[in-house]
């Protein structure tokens, strides 16, 4: 076996659970992709509240608390972005097609909140993140209830 191939048969087994997400023959991959980001969304909020809960005791909180908080507030900027023309189905409702405008507001204010969650762990200001932690959790809801099914 040359070094090429193998190298080449390493790529393949690494990047095959990839297929999952970016398969070519998938009928709507912008649906699919607003699913990885908001799946992203959902483990990085229920990391942070885990630890934050102190149902898990990392060595370093405070790093994980940021690092969840971080990637949650990134993944979150992409909200206002997932919902293009075209790319009706999967759990988000209709209505956000027929008013994209409340869509946009209360992504906004998903991406709002998540950032101010962050800026509390950054800060370790645990009283701060309790008070951002309870907006995210209204906005993740308030959202959810009117503009995704099977909440
Ligand atoms: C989560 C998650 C949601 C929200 C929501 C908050 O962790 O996956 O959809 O929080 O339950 O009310």
């Amino acid at each position: 076996m040359t070094r090429t191939f193998f190298l080449a048969l390493t790529a393949t087994a690494l990047l095959a659970p990839l297929q999952g997400v970016f398969a070519a023959d998938e009928k709507n991959d912008a649906a699919k992709y607003r699913s990885t980001v908001m799946s992203t969304i959902g483990s990085s909020f229920g990391g942070f509240v885990a630890v934050y809960l102190g149902k898990v005791k990392p060595v370093d909180v405070e790093k994980h608390l940021v690092a969840n908080t971080q990637a949650l507030a990134q993944a979150a900027q992409l909200i206002n972005d997932l919902v293009p023309a075209g790319s009706e189905g999967g759990d988000a409702l209709p209505a956000i097609w027929k008013d994209p405008e409340g869509f946009q507001k209360l992504a906004n204010d998903a991406a709002e909140a998540t950032a101010g969650l962050a800026i509390a762990a950054e800060a370790n200001d645990r009283g701060a993140m309790g008070q951002a932690f309870k907006a995210v959790g209204n906005s993740c809801k308030g959202c959810h209830d009117k503009y995704r099914a099977d909440n």
